[in-house]
């Protein structure tokens, strides 16, 4: 793929890019990537690797919206292509990224089905939210949660199409069985720990709870293949389109902005071959883990401590709360236990990643709003709080920077005028009761084992309230 950039601060190292197919190197490349969750991330992320592959003129992707076809629409009127803006401290460069070769609406499952059952199909990658496995606080597949019930039973009868992006996925899956199409691999790009077994989890328990025999099909075909995936992307404004329009010469109605930062960690078999995304960085590993608890701690953990906490404090973007003494040394002490409880040795380079993420949260320029990470914050504690505090009390020690991004959440849930969580219904539920037994509530919705420990709940109980505008001294 062409990729030519102009540096904003004045500089233009190479061409404007268009939004031309025309005038890229090579044709729209065949889809034998299915992607599921269209959106800024996936564009910024798993497209730019894969148009960066030394193999790209051989690898398109059909890319599927999530609820809403519009990003598909809008990105269908440019042929799949959009700018991928890289905002620096020091200024924008533009690239027009060309991987994504059919936009498609999320609705169209028939679609789904056709190209996961095309024999040239080799990956299904997704972005589908970490909520959306409709894993309960147990880690097993929530059989009782609303839409996995209306689903199956939509499956079931063979009347209607499912609308959850796993349920979609299943249905495709059973369409590749019957097809004879051969195995493939399913690449979970969401944030969480584990994250390819979380897939398989979520997909097998949905097939099994459906046909016994796709489950034993799934389980010998597909490979659920774990990444850590990192880019920091937050949502394009209309600022963003204006900014595209003026340094580039030309209207995009979809560009997407990210860090110059990317990373991409991956651990798995690829059945049916993979793009050579290492030509863009991405690292294979064996053993996973170590990676993905830095990234999903360090990164992740301080990002939702930083985006309850700065909100509780009247801050908007990252950036602002990070240059909130309070919000720092809460993030601080929150590393100094995760990074206590991080195995790995000194190839993760500990003291730098940390070093590098106060400059990437630091970036002024990518306005990413704490309200953007807030979402969803008790499936995203269970990953980014819980692991290290449990790891910090079973050393003995207290886990108090833990507990508190979990009491931050606690305050944020009764004081936000928007909560937007899988369990809203039940926080707000939990939020009438009073004093240790709402927060042991509170606690049971994020992790039922953290919630029976006594000493535990007193600990949240004794942090709530740190962030409240005005108390500075903790
Ligand atoms: C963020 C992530 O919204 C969130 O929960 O923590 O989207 C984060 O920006 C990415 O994981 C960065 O790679």
């Amino acid at each position: 793929m062409s990729i030519e950039q102009t540096d904003v601060t004045g500089k233009t190292a190479g061409s404007l890019p268009q939004l031309d197919r025309t005038l890229n190197v090579f044709a729209k490349p065949p889809v034998r990537i299915v992607h599921l969750g269209l959106g800024a991330f996936h564009r910024s992320h798993q497209a730019w690797y894969t148009s960066q592959a030394s193999d790209a003129a051989e690898w398109g992707i059909a890319s599927f919206t999530g609820r809403r076809p519009d990003a598909a629409l809008a990105l269908a009127e440019q042929d799949g292509l959009f700018t991928l803006v890289e905002r620096a401290d020091s200024g924008d460069t533009f690239a027009v990224v060309g991987s994504i070769v059919e936009p498609a609406d999320g609705a169209d499952v028939q679609r789904l089905a056709e190209l996961v059952s095309a024999p040239a199909t080799a990956v299904v990658t997704l972005t589908v939210t970490e909520a959306a496995y409709r894993l309960g606080a147990d880690g097993q597949l929530d059989t009782a949660a609303s839409d996995v019930v209306s689903d199956l039973a939509l499956l079931a009868s063979g009347s209607g199409n499912p609308s959850t992006p796993l349920g979609r996925l299943v249905f495709a899956l059973a369409a590749r069985r019957t097809a004879g199409a051969g195995p493939l691999a399913v690449v979970c790009c969401d944030n969480l720990a584990d994250n390819g077994m979380v897939a398989r989890k979520a997909v097998t328990g949905l097939a099994a709870a459906w046909d016994a025999e796709l489950a034993a099909w799934v389980a010998a075909n597909v490979s659920f293949v774990s990444t850590s995936v990192d880019r920091i992307t937050p949502r394009t404004t209309d600022a963003d389109i204006a900014a595209v329009e003026a340094a580039c010469g030309y209207r995009d109605n979809s560009p997407v902005v990210a860090e110059p930062f990317t990373n991409w960690v991956l651990s798995g078999d690829f059945p049916a071959g993979r793009p050579r995304w290492e030509a863009a960085g991405a690292v294979f590993v064996d053993h996973i883990e170590p990676y993905e608890n830095r990234k999903l701690w360090l990164l992740n953990g301080a990002h939702s401590l930083l985006a309850y906490a700065g909100q509780l404090r009247g801050h908007t973007t990252v950036a602002q709360a990070l240059a909130d003494p309070q919000c720092l040394n809460a993030v601080e002490s929150f590393w100094d236990e995760a990074e206590a409880n991080l195995s790995g040795g000194a190839d993760l380079q500990i003291p730098a990643y940390r070093a590098a993420l106060l400059a990437r949260f630091g970036n002024a320029r990518i306005a990413h709003h704490l309200a953007q990470i807030a979402m969803d914050g008790s499936t995203k504690l269970r990953m980014r709080a819980v692991p290290v505090l449990l790891a910090e009390r079973a050393q003995g020690r207290s886990g108090a920077a833990s507990a508190l991004m979990i009491a931050a959440w606690i305050d944020f849930s009764a004081a936000a005028e928007t909560f937007h969580d899988p369990l809203a219904i039940e926080v707000a539920d939990a939020n009438k009761l009073g004093g240790t037994e709402r927060v042991q509530a509170l606690l049971a919705l994020v992790d039922p084992a953290v919630a029976a420990e006594d000493a535990v709940v007193e600990l949240v109980a004794g942090l709530l309230g740190t962030f409240a505008a005005g108390a500075d001294s903790r």
